[in-house]
């Protein structure tokens, strides 16, 4: 099967698709037999990192945890698909250099005006309201990574979005060029 263990941390705002993007290449990759693993807010949030909230320091926490247990799951052979906000550069850097040159980073280039607008859980309504306080985007930093290995962005103007089935197969080919297929 000649498959590498990595770790693909996908970074972006809420609602630019990061969750629906990595559990269809998870689907792409466990359908031609290869080993991969998810993290994101659902199995993590809930569990490991459920004493943690949205401070700068819990969000630094959030992601440190985060760091150690994909490199755990890369060294053990997993490709390992990891999604959250992760707003924070350095925070991001740091796992970079924890992981080593497994690491690659995929930043859903998504503006805040489409992920505004699709809002579906109506968090950014609700932050606009001021119901959320330190909200992403709204009132709290996204520094955007500028040497992503991997940049998924909307097409034209109108802010369409390639489906996810055809940004998971870009990543599988990047995937196989990289040697981690
Ligand atoms: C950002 C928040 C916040 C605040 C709750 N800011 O669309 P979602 O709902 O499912 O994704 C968001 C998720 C972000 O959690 P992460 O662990 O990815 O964040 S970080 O990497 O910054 O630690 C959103 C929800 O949690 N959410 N409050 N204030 N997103």
């Amino acid at each position: 099967m000649g498959q590498k263990g990595c770790v693909l941390w996908f970074t972006g705002l809420s609602g630019s698709g990061k969750s629906t993007v990595a559990y269809t290449l998870e689907h792409e990759l466990f359908k031609r037999g290869n080993k991969v693993v998810t993290l994101d807010g659902d199995n993590i949030r809930h569990g490991l990192n459920s004493n943690l909230g949205f401070t700068a320091e819990d969000r630094e926490e959030n992601i440190r945890r985060i760091g150690e247990v994909s490199k755990l799951f890369a060294d053990a052979g997993m490709i390992t698909l990891v999604s959250f906000i992760s707003p924070y550069k350095r925070d991001r850097l740091k796992v970079r250099e924890r992981v080593g040159d497994k690491f690659l980073e995929v930043y859903m280039k998504i503006p805040l005006s489409v992920c505004e607008e699709r809002d579906p859980k109506g968090l950014y309504k609700a932050a606009r309201a001021g119901k959320i306080k330190g909200f992403t985007g709204i009132d709290d930093p996204y520094e955007e990574p500028e040497n992503a290995e991997i940049e998924m962005k909307v097409a034209g103007e109108d802010g369409v979005l390639a489906p996810p089935r055809e940004m998971a197969q870009e990543m599988v080919k990047i995937l196989e060029q990289k040697g981690f297929l």
